[in-house]
């Protein structure tokens, strides 16, 4: 029995050794094209997207929603319940913080990659 117990100690040495918090996770893969991006549950989607990219939002809540560039480089105006944004085209290179107009706290990220 203790050497049972000894190997499971050893063994769980093994497995925790390998949870470090400082390993590098491989780049995103970004999505391209026309790309519909989904806001659920008061929750604004953070993307990766290759830069080209149009996206468009689509609101799965009842409240309405904006999608506004904190630089205000782009705003969606409000998005009614179900309904579909116009689309937001994103041609430079960058990380663009967005939130909602109307829920200061819903904000996200677009990440605009080469
Ligand atoms: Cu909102």
């Amino acid at each position: 029995m203790r050497k049972l117990l000894l190997l499971v100690f050893a063994i769980l040495a093994i497995v925790t050794a390998g949870c470090d918090n400082t390993v590098d996770l491989p780049p995103p893969t970004p999505q391209a094209g026309q790309i519909t991006a989904t806001i659920i549950d008061s929750v604004l989607p953070t993307l990766n997207v290759k830069v080209g990219s149009v996206v468009a939002f689509r609101n799965r809540d009842e409240l309405p929603h904006t999608a506004t560039a904190d630089d205000e480089s782009f705003t969606t105006g409000p998005i009614h319940e179900n309904d579909l944004s116009g689309d937001v085209s994103f041609t430079r290179v960058g990380t663009f913080n967005y939130h909602c107009e109307f829920h200061p706290s819903m904000t996200a990220t677009i990440r605009v990659m080469e």
